[in-house]
């Protein structure tokens, strides 16, 4: 099971150590292509080598590659937005969003039958909406 893991860089690195843990506990459920969305040395910049056009290239291969789709979409990032785009229909989705107060999600994606969004309050909470998702969604 290939997971690609979407998570806030440029759009905001608040839950950095969030996305750390959500894709230890993924890895529990297949292989993360994605496992720089935790690295902590990425900055809101997100800059340090590569180009932006070696990233768009390398993360649209590992978006057609991945089996499912799983995107913390707590805090608002342009590229989480376009990567649930471009999988939509082509691959089970699963949006995840830490609920609290003055924070809603995009109508775009809350509003769209093809994305599911799940809500959750710790990271506790996420083992059981993995672990539902990952069985209906078996490769
Ligand atoms: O608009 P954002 O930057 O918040 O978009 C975040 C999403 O786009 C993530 O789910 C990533 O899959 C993808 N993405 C955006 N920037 C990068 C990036 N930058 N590296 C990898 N994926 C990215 C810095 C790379 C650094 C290791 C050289």
């Amino acid at each position: 099971m290939k997971i690609y893991f979407a998570g806030s860089i440029r759009g905001g690195r608040d839950d950095m150590q969030l996305y750390l843990q959500i894709i230890d506990l993924l890895s529990n459920f297949g292989k993360v292509l994605t496992e720089h969305i935790g690295d902590q040395t990425l900055s809101v910049l997100g800059e340090d080598g590569p180009t932006d056009g070696y990233i768009y290239k390398r993360d649209m291969e590992w978006l057609n590659e991945a089996d499912v789709v799983v995107a913390e979409v707590t805090t608002p990032s342009l590229g989480v937005g376009y990567e649930l785009g471009k999988a939509e229909g082509k691959k089970p989705l699963l949006c995840i969003f830490r609920k609290q107060e003055g924070r809603r999600v995009s109508a775009m994606i809350s509003g769209n039958k093809n994305f599911q969004v799940k809500n959750y309050k710790e990271l506790s909470d996420l083992n059981q909406i993995f672990k539902d998702f990952f069985e209906v969604n078996q490769i």
